[in-house]
């Protein structure tokens, strides 16, 4: 008998266990596990009743995702759950922590389902570029009608225990803790009372009803808007209307074709390196796992503008107090006034309840001095990108904060190791870059100081996760990982506009590589002053920044969305890019200033200057051992730029696309345009020649 999969009996009832941790994928070892269990509980004559249950802390979570790209063995998961739905005898699933993809897949192949009432379910195999490919699609529905299995398989989101209750999932929910108790009550019960056998292929009353319906259609219709560029979505509405087209073994077949298409999709591979990425940027390298992390209880934050604002918010969503500290009680009250509408608008949308946002707005306390800063355990500076401003900040948090506490900066850009130098503990200097909407953003991308302790830099690798961020620890140099590649990004995608292109010609490049905006509709977004302000303090400081179009636009008060101006224009009330002639003029006027004469630019011209030149940055960074791994990256530019997580993240596609390709075009662009941002990295140069890419280092 299989470690994994055990067999024992306990009275009437046969008690089949997986024990794999972490989660109880349904790896090889566990399918054929589960058959050698199911066959000796058959076997056993004593047992009138079979249980499926789990040890650890969830039921099965799924397929074993790690398997995936590699040949499969047998026993495959849709003939596993075909023999436990064809059993003679009763079987059971008993649900704890969460049954999802698979692990669902197996409880719909059982006779019945009881859950704890923490427990909850799903079929997020969308969210991997796949569709449940072990029956899912055919028997959800059977047990919750076309729409609400359409709703859970096309979006993957976890149904809790009492709504999968009433959804029919789960034929009862029990309170407690102790799933192993739970289940076998449950199934002396069925032994007492006899229970036959009930095969979900069987039910057809569900089937009958939504025969010909069109909320197919309707899905598709959704999806069009919702799914963009996405493959599987469409993929899951196929699959679950072959339900109610097909008879069941036949529905079965044709999902089994359908999940095989997306198995081969590069999205699925995509979404899978993002998948794996977004749990490996929490082990960092060289950070032992056991350094002592500080209790953070209270934070400080300094500036109630739209950052310090939404910083704010996101602890105390998580029942963290915070005391917002402004220089003026008119900027306090407006801050404080913002989150409040923040919350409420939450709330109107059902989201939170009215007693939430009173509980939350209780947590943040607004006053007008440092001194009340002396307790808090982190003070995170939030105001404007100007080093002398954040150096004078950091020298008044030195002299008020208690020992230990992490001094943080939210800068965008700017050198940290510069603003501890403010302080006489450089230790506990540390930048948390948060990305605008701060309270919406996953992205937390931390910054390490020169001197920055292990233990800090741990401290706030907990609170990203504490929050609900997910946290990318980077080295120190100017715009860290994400603004020093997208900067280069808007250098090229100005540059793009001088030599001809339109703006609505580069952001469309972009928005159909995946993105959700374009460079340029990202810039009014921000504020055209944003990079207006950061190109002027480097042209002060000495440094050659060229003159562009978008600095008329600054000095012309086309400030973006806020005065509904900027690239493009903006109609009451909506936030929706309309292309502007007066924007055409302005650059018209420009290239005319500057002796440019406009030629034709192709839309692959764009996509290799806005994505080449980022990636010859991204293999820098690497160079330099500001990012750690290539996956660093690409989670920076998937949670906090929008980048395409089906494209795996901007490092993963360019290994997709082939490095040698990437690096002839940035050499090609390098002899026709020159500029540092087109000398080729040392890096890529290396992988190229040694036939390697990014995933391998
Ligand atoms: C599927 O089922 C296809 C079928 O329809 C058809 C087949 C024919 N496999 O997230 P955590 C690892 S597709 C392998 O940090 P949490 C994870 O990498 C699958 N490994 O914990 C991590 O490893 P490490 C459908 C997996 O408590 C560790 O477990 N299922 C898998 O925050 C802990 O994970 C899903 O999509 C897996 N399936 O969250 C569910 N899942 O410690 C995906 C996790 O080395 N999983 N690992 O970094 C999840 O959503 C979350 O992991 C879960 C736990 C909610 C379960």
């Amino acid at each position: 008998m299989s470690e994994v999969v055990t067999y024992n009996r306990d009275g009437s009832v046969g008690v089949i266990t997986v024990n794999y941790p972490p989660v109880n994928a349904l790896g090889h070892a566990v399918r054929s596990g589960l058959l050698a269990a199911l066959n000796q509980g058959l076997a056993d004559a004593e047992a009138k009743v079979l249980l499926l249950v789990c040890e650890g802390r969830t039921f099965i979570a799924g397929a074993d995702i790690r398997e995936f790209g590699k040949p499969i063995q047998e026993p495959v998961l849709p003939e596993v759950m075909n023999q436990f739905e064809n059993s003679s005898k009763p079987v059971i699933a008993a649900i704890h922590g969460t049954a999802l993809g698979g692990g669902l897949e197996t409880a719909l192949g059982c006779h019945y389902r009881v859950a704890l009432g923490s427990a909850k379910v799903g079929l997020p195999e969308v969210k991997l570029g796949l569709l449940p490919g072990a029956g899912g699609t055919q028997r959800l529905p059977r047990l919750t009608g076309a729409r609400k299995a359409l709703e859970m398989i096309t979006t993957g989101d976890f149904v809790a225990a009492p709504q999968a209750l009433e959804l029919g999932i789960v034929d009862a929910v029990e309170a407690g803790d102790d799933i192993r108790e739970v289940g076998l009550a449950y199934a002396r019960k069925a032994v007492e009372e006899g229970w036959p056998v009930r095969r979900v292929r069987d039910l057809t009353d569900k089937v009958e009803a939504d025969k010909g319906s069109e909320v197919f259609d309707e899905f598709r219709a959704a999806l069009e808007k919702k799914a963009r560029g996405l493959f599987s979505p469409f993929k899951c509405v196929d699959a679950v209307e072959a339900a109610f087209t097909l008879p069941f073994d036949e529905g079965l077949q044709r999902e089994r074709a359908l999940f095989s298409e997306c198995m081969a999709s590069p999205q699925r591979a995509g979404l899978i390196h993002a998948f794996f990425a977004e749990r490996e940027v929490s082990k960092v390298k060289g950070l032992a796992k056991d350094t002592p992390v500080r209790d953070v209880n209270s934070v400080g934050i300094i500036g109630a503008g739209t950052m310090g604002g939404g910083i704010a918010m996101n602890f105390a969503n998580v029942g963290i107090p915070v005391t917002l500290v402004e220089v003026k009680q008119e900027a306090l009250d407006k801050g404080l006034g913002v989150i409040r509408k923040n919350y409420e608008n939450s709330a109107k949308k059902g989201r939170i309840s009215q007693q939430q946002v009173e509980e939350r707005m209780a947590l943040i306390t607004g006053s007008l001095t440092y001194d009340d800063f002396k307790d808090a355990d982190m003070v995170i500076e939030a105001v404007f990108e100007n080093m002398a401003i954040k150096k004078e900040i950091f020298a008044k948090l030195d002299a008020v904060c208690k020992p230990g506490a992490i001094l943080a900066s939210n800068t965008s850009t700017l050198d940290i190791d510069e603003i501890a130098s403010a302080t006489a503990r450089p230790q506990d200097v540390v930048g948390m870059h948060f990305f605008s909407p701060a309270n919406v953003m996953k992205l937390l991308e931390n910054v390490r100081g020169s001197q920055t302790s292990d233990e800090v830099k741990a401290t706030v690798m907990a609170v990203a996760k504490k929050i609900k961020k997910v946290g990318v620890l980077v080295g120190n140099c100017y715009g860290f990982v994400g603004n020093r590649m997208l900067h280069k990004r808007g250098a090229e995608a100005m540059a793009l506009v001088n030599e001809g292109a339109t703006p609505q010609q580069v952001d469309k490049v972009l928005t159909d590589l995946g993105y959700p905006m374009g460079q340029f509709a990202m810039s009014d977004l921000a504020g055209i002053d944003v990079g207006y302000r950061i190109r002027q303090e480097r042209r002060n400081s000495g440094e050659d920044v060229p003159l562009s179009w978008l600095d008329k636009l600054a000095e012309q008060d086309r400030l973006g969305q806020k005065t509904m101006a900027g690239v493009y224009r903006y109609e009451e009330g909506s936030r929706k890019p309309i292309p502007d002639p007066a924007v055409d003029a302005i650059i018209e006027e420009f290239r005319k200033e500057q002796g440019i004469t406009p030629r034709q630019i192709t839309d692959q011209e764009i996509l290799e200057r806005c994505m080449f030149v980022m990636i010859n940055e991204g293999a820098k960074i690497l160079e330099e051992g500001i990012a750690d791994r290539s996956l660093d990256i690409d989670i920076v530019w998937i949670y906090g730029y929008g980048f395409p997580a089906y494209r795996g993240g901007p490092m993963f596609w360019a290994d997709q696309i082939g490095l040698d390709t990437i690096l002839n075009a940035v050499e090609k662009y390098y002899d026709e345009l020159g500029g540092d941002q087109w000398q080729p990295s040392a890096l890529l140069k290396k992988l190229v020649a040694d036939g390697r890419s990014f995933g391998d280092l």
